[in-house]
């Protein structure tokens, strides 16, 4: 099986298993698990943060974060297309009582500009509009096909925010991702935003987990929102272990992943009728418009499914994922099923 869905779906390296067979663990709800402490020590100090929680999904890491950050009634201003915003399932609305202001990014790339922020703000309207209460980024962004934010931007935005009493959450998911393509340090990247979450359970390979990272106070409260929304996890040292080495090992093999996600792109684009410009592939998410093909991106997916190959259609597109189960020869085997049905 050859699949493209997404980097979710990575297995753990007999490193991993290894690790979590072997590791010491204690009852985490009570602080009590030396290889979670372990973990959130050795990412807060990749990050240059204050400190760092280990929780069960990026889903719930950013949204303890929307939660600290906001009060009911907020507004929270993000890209149309961001992940908080769109595949969270409603918990800003639900857990956090905060509105979403969507603005859409005149990039393709997904990246906004300050002066895009700005535009979409509410400060000092007391009467007639829900105060912006939180700016959140997100680097990669994942339907902005996998693009990149570099530190100097990131910091732009920030201070332009902070200037204006207003937190900037990252939505770090993969941010490793950005950090390997644009060769600067995570710690550079996240350095002026209040709060990041990155996740383990994606390109990194871990199978379970993410970790949430701002200041010793803030994730003092992240630790008591994190029991409240169900994710006090135990002996989660088993899990932590493997996070462990996906933090140390991982990040070298990424690069791989993107030379695989580049070599798809540029085979796709020769394909009539489909869409895509393969030099903004600079990570691991390949998305391809479909529309002007004689299939729909449906009908292309369940197709590849016959060669055992899986990725998701997202309306007119079809979205390819690269990680460290997928080889190069799968990268031509894809293109061969894609240029069969549609060359
Ligand atoms: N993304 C998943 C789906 O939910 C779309 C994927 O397959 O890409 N932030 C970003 C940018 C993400 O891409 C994801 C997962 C999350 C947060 C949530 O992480 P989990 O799945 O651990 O809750």
């Amino acid at each position: 099986m050859i699949d493209l869905r997404s980097d979710t779906v990575t297995k753990p390296t007999p490193a991993m298993r290894k690790a979590m067979a072997e590791a010491e663990v204690g009852d985490d709800v009570y602080g009590e698990d030396p290889t979670v402490n372990r973990l959130q020590e050795r990412a807060a100090e990749l990050f240059s943060k204050e400190a760092a929680l280990f929780v069960p999904t990026g889903s719930m890491g950013n949204q303890i974060a929307v939660k600290l950050h906001t009060k009911p009634g907020d507004e929270v201003v993000i890209e149309e297309r961001g992940h908080i915003f769109n595949w969270e399932m409603g918990m800003p609305a639900i857990a956090s009582g905060v509105t979403i202001r969507p603005v859409r990014a005149a990039r393709e790339s997904g990246m906004l500009t300050w002066a895009e922020i700005e535009s979409a703000l509410h400060i000092n309207m007391p009467y007639y509009a829900c105060p912006t209460g939180l700016i959140c980024l997100e680097n990669t962004h994942n339907f902005g096909g996998g693009s990149v934010m570099n530190a100097a931007e990131t910091d732009e935005i920030c201070e332009k925010a902070h200037q204006l009493n207003l937190p900037v959450h990252l939505d770090g998911a993969r941010i490793f991702n950005a950090s390997v393509a644009l060769n600067e340090p995570v710690a550079d990247m996240t350095r002026s935003v209040d709060s990041v979450q990155f996740c383990l359970s994606k390109g990194l390979g871990a199978p379970v987990g993410s970790l949430l990272l701002g200041t010793k106070d803030f994730i003092a409260e992240a630790r008591i929102w994190r029991k409240r929304f169900g994710g006090g996890m135990r002996q989660a040292g088993i899990l932590a272990a493997a996070g462990l080495i996906a933090l140390e090992e991982s990040p070298a093999k990424l690069a791989t992943d993107h030379e695989n996600a580049k070599k798809l792109a540029e085979g796709v684009a020769q394909i009539k009728g489909v869409s895509i410009d393969p030099k903004k592939v600079v990570t691991n998410i390949v998305i391809f418009d479909v529309s002007e093909t004689d299939k729909s991106s449906s009908d292309i997916c369940q197709r590849l499914k016959h060669d055992d190959i899986h990725a998701i259609p997202f309306g007119n597109s079809i979205r390819m994922v690269t990680h460290c189960d997928v080889s190069s020869a799968d990268i031509d085997k894809t293109l061969e099923s894609l240029e069969d049905m549609l060359g």
